[in-house]
């Protein structure tokens, strides 16, 4: 699945208009009143980015991994809240349904996802169950032709937009083959949400727990129609979102790179430009490299996944979206964290970008799994395979 290429430029034409004249624009409203505009919504339902993933045949633009990131790089230059609007619909909240789910999930869930028209969020996270994802302990108990769901879901970006949720509950033993994935509708009786997260950065963005009180849930929307499935729909959706969020922390680093190199070019110390001197270039030089080093590796590993079957997981894809991950949203820490240093003592004021992005980026390393559950991930399969 992929757009032509001419459709494709087109796209990323728009999407780079759109991205200069509303959304950089408007990062310090996003960033004053911690939220979004509606009406930029608006406008990012018409040109279709909640359906970027989605397939043409359900309503979306059809992107191959390849086009997605380097629309998520694009997205990754400006304030991250833009993302994280569409961020499930594109990824973890839609892709459960869109690899697993049967033919009349697809058709019915999916183009109104694609649209915009339904928000989905992805709730697998819970109190006691974070990196440890197999240790989940919602319960899902048959009760004639539905499920009772109970439990928490802890940290769930979009919750107050979602109208739905891909639900990863137990249905049976304990450790990931007990796991089910639902689609839960979220106006059901039982569900409802926790009060706002307070974060320490990427405002405008939304999280907030997901309380499930006996939620009587058909089981017609068991995720691909099976019981104990789910924990592998799961993974399945996170190595494909790893490479997305890698991609996101490449374009942040980009920004962030334009940012210091403004900054250097005309802030004065000694008479002369700052970014003259050598250990001022040497930052710039440091961040430049590792940059270019990132993406390359999310293109490479971006065409690794197209190349594989669609849907099918691949214990070598899956390691290198997990190096992926690990080596580009390190390498935006690293870039953030110098260009604070860059900017000197107006680093550390709010009105310049840096100090916002420095604390955005923070969470790229944390969501979708920490750098410590990619070194698992690539650990366990070195020694599987060499
Ligand atoms: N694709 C498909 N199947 C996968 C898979 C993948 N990427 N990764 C694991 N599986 C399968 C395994 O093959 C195994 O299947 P079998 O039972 O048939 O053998 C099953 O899932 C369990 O795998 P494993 O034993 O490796 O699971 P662990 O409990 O050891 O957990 C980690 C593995 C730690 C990698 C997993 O829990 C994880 O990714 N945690 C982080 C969760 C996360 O990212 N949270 C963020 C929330 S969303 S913002």
């Amino acid at each position: 699945m992929a757009l032509d290429q001419e459709s494709f430029e087109l796209l990323k034409t728009s999407l780079d208009r759109f991205i200069q004249e509303r959304l950089v624009p408007a990062e310090d409203i996003v960033e004053d009143r911690d939220e979004v505009p509606g009406d930029i919504v608006d406008d990012m339902r018409e040109l279709g980015l909640f359906g970027l993933s989605i397939p043409e045949e359900y309503g979306g633009i059809g992107l191959s991994m390849s086009q997605e990131c380097e629309v998520a790089y694009a997205l990754g230059r400006t304030a991250l809240a833009f993302r994280s609007v569409v961020g499930t619909n594109i990824g973890i909240g839609s892709q459960g349904i869109l690899m697993d789910g049967t033919e009349e999930q697809k058709s019915t869930y999916l183009p109104a996802i694609a649209s915009g028209e339904l928000i989905v969020s992805f709730a697998l996270t819970e109190p006691d169950a974070g990196s440890d994802a197999a240790s989940i302990r919602t319960r899902a108990v048959r009760d004639g032709d539905d499920y009772l769901l109970s439990g928490t879901k802890r940290f769930i970006t979009n919750a107050p937009r979602a109208g739905a949720f891909t639900l990863m509950a137990r249905t049976g033993e304990s450790g990931a083959r007990g796991i089910t994935a639902f689609f839960v509708p979220a106006n059901l009786p039982g569900l409802s949400l926790g009060k706002a997260d307070k974060k320490m950065g990427q405002r405008g963005t939304k999280t907030c727990d997901v309380n499930l009180d006996e939620v009587r849930v058909p089981a017609a929307n068991i995720i691909g129609g099976v019981p104990g499935k789910g924990f592998k729909t799961a993974m399945k959706v996170l190595d494909r979102g790893r490479l997305h969020i890698s991609a996101l922390a490449c374009g942040m680093a980009s920004r962030i790179q334009s940012e210091s190199i403004a900054y250097a070019q005309q802030r004065k110390q000694f008479g002369k430009r700052i970014g003259d001197f050598q250990l001022v270039q040497a930052m710039l030089a440091d961040s430049q490299a590792e940059l270019l080093a990132a993406w390359s590796l999310v293109q490479a590993s971006a065409r690794r996944y197209d190349d594989k079957p669609a849907g099918v997981s691949d214990p070598e894809v899956s390691m290198q979206a997990s190096c992926t991950k690990m080596y580009a949203t390190e390498m935006v820490g690293r870039v953030a964290d110098r260009g604070v240093q860059i900017h000197g003592g107006a680093g550390y004021i709010n009105e310049y970008k840096v100090e916002r992005f420095y604390r955005d980026v923070r969470l790229l390393r944390l969501y979708e799994g920490t750098t410590q559950i990619q070194q698992l991930v690539i650990g366990k399969h070195l020694m599987r395979t060499e």
